[in-house]
């Protein structure tokens, strides 16, 4: 039997279940992209909320719009839109009942009213998942004026982008002259909530509606977030866990995450759900901290694991992680480069960093290269180069940073060559491939033409020269040796 509101009740005791009654959810929240990601975080503080404030809970249900998988959708649907989490403890896996979204959708049907159900005076939160890549933007955080996908929402109708779907709402709400939502930004960009903000202000400025642009930056509240959990794409398992686990009840949209959970959200004004009922859920005046500890030492280490491991023939971050020599070699990036201008006592980095190479291993969470090597062009400026150039302007080394971006490189110019078994997406491959093709063997030239890139490493480095020269050596050495012997060389160095 297929797990639905009829049924859920039915699940083990040992099964973690909803105290409310999901039918009478009214919809308070609208989320754009509900990805694996938004269904084992946001969705699970939400439940937590809405369950620990009585009959007003209620009021929070979720209506997440999946951006692409139009199928996921559906099968929310056809399960009432609940769905299981398994939490894969070192020691276990625990199977919980989500049930806080109270409508699926796909965002491409509904994109019509999509920016109409935001402008809702019911919906009183707007929380986005849409991945960094989602945004558009350059290294400087600000948005990209020449990517496709937003030029085209320019003149479109109904717009497909997050910053056109919501300079779109934020000029319904204001020609009704209504209260606007809070837009809250879920996702690993820097000072995710300004950013979004100028994000939408600059798109609406675009379309010629510098009007709506400053209504926006009056008007709208875009508080900082910081979000944390490993969330692996779904695993080959979870299907007959979850049925094992729920006692027969077939589940054919299950979920794995680590334990971990964390959200650390700015303070702002307006009505909002309980989350801080949620134990890993926090209010704070300012998120910046933690977002630069996590930014850096969390993602800026994935990538490292990612990169370098998948050149090596790892094939998780759990492998990368489990390394002997780059478990190492990522342990030191994290604890020596990546907590540049991170404002945080020495214990505290010292355990955070502890911490984190106990969750990359853990052995219960599937986690691809591949996967974290996704949109490494968008990602690099905050998490890897931000670091990088603070600690260059220090005088201090930058061995793991170095050994990241040639690594990176290395995955395009394999690929151009047919030689990467991992497959490479980036909404600029193309032009690095051809970066690859073009000077092809000459590492020197490579690394030039990667580093000369403003829109995804910034104005030149500090030393500009000397780093384009340690990024070819780094380079000749991945080509030259296989990279299980490269990376055993820096571990002893
Ligand atoms: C990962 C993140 O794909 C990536 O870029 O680094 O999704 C990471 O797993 C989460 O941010 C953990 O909170």
């Amino acid at each position: 039997m297929k797990l639905g509101r009829s049924n859920f009740q039915k699940a083990p005791d040992t099964v973690y279940k909803p105290n409310f009654d999901p039918a009478l959810l009214r919809p308070g929240i609208v989320h754009l992209g509900c990805g694996n990601f938004h269904r084992a975080h946001q969705v699970t503080a939400t439940q937590a909320a809405i369950g620990a404030m009585g009959a007003d809970g209620l009021q929070w249900g979720i209506v997440s719009a999946t951006m692409r998988r139009p199928e996921l959708a559906l099968e929310l649907v056809e399960q009432d839109n609940l769905y299981t989490l398994l939490t894969r403890e070192p020691n276990g896996t625990v199977a919980s009942i989500m049930a806080a979204i109270s409508e699926a959708v796909f965002a491409r049907d509904t994109h019509s009213t999509l920016a109409a159900r935001i402008a809702d005076p019911r919906t009183k939160i707007v929380t986005l998942t849409v991945t960094a890549s989602g945004y558009y933007l350059t290294a400087d955080g600000s948005i990209d004026p020449e990517a496709a996908d937003l030029l085209a929402d320019l003149t479109a109708k109904s717009p497909r982008t997050a910053p056109g779907i919501l300079a779109q709402a934020m000029s319904l709400v204001r020609a009704k002259g209504g209260t606007p939502p809070v837009i809250l930004c879920c996702d690993n960009v820097a000072n995710n909530g300004r950013t979004l903000r100028q994000a939408v202000m600059d798109f609406a400025s675009w379309r010629g509606n510098d009007e709506l642009s400053a209504w926006i930056g009056e008007n709208v509240q875009f508080p900082d977030t910081m979000v944390d959990r490993i969330v692996p794409a779904p695993l080959s398992d979870d299907k007959d866990d979850a049925r094992r686990l729920l006692g027969g009840l077939e589940d054919s949209i299950p979920i794995s995450a680590e334990p971990w959970f964390q959200w650390v959200i700015q303070r702002f004004d307006g009505p909002r759900p309980l989350w801080e009922a949620h134990p890993g859920a926090r209010f704070v005046s300012d998120v910046d901290t933690f977002e630069r500890a996590k930014l850096q030492m969390l993602n800026g280490a994935h990538m490292l694991l990612a990169y370098a491991g998948g050149l090596a023939g790892l094939n998780t971050i759990a492998e990368a992680a489990s390394d002997p020599a780059l478990g190492p070699i990522v342990e030191r990036f994290m604890r020596r480069e990546q907590t540049a201008d991170v404002n945080l006592p020495e214990e505290t980095l010292d355990r955070y960093a502890a911490d984190l190479m106990t969750r990359f291993r853990n052995p219960g969470i599937v986690h691809e290269v591949e996967r974290i090597g996704r949109n490494g062009s968008v990602k690099m400026a905050m998490r890897v180069i931000r670091p990088m150039r603070a600690n260059l302007e220090r005088g201090e080394p930058t061995p793991g940073a170095i050994l990241l971006i040639a690594s990176w490189i290395r995955w395009f110019a394999l690929h151009e060559q047919e030689a990467l078994e991992i497959s490479l997406t980036d909404p600029r491959a193309d032009h690095l491939r051809q970066i690859c093709a073009d000077a092809r063997d000459d590492h020197m030239a490579q690394a030039e033409a990667f580093l000369a890139m403003e829109e995804v490493f910034g104005p030149p480095l500090p030393d500009h020269e000397r780093q384009v020269t340690a990024v070819a050596k780094a380079l000749g050495d991945l080509t030259r040796l296989e990279a299980p012997e490269v990376l055993r060389k820096l571990a002893a160095a």
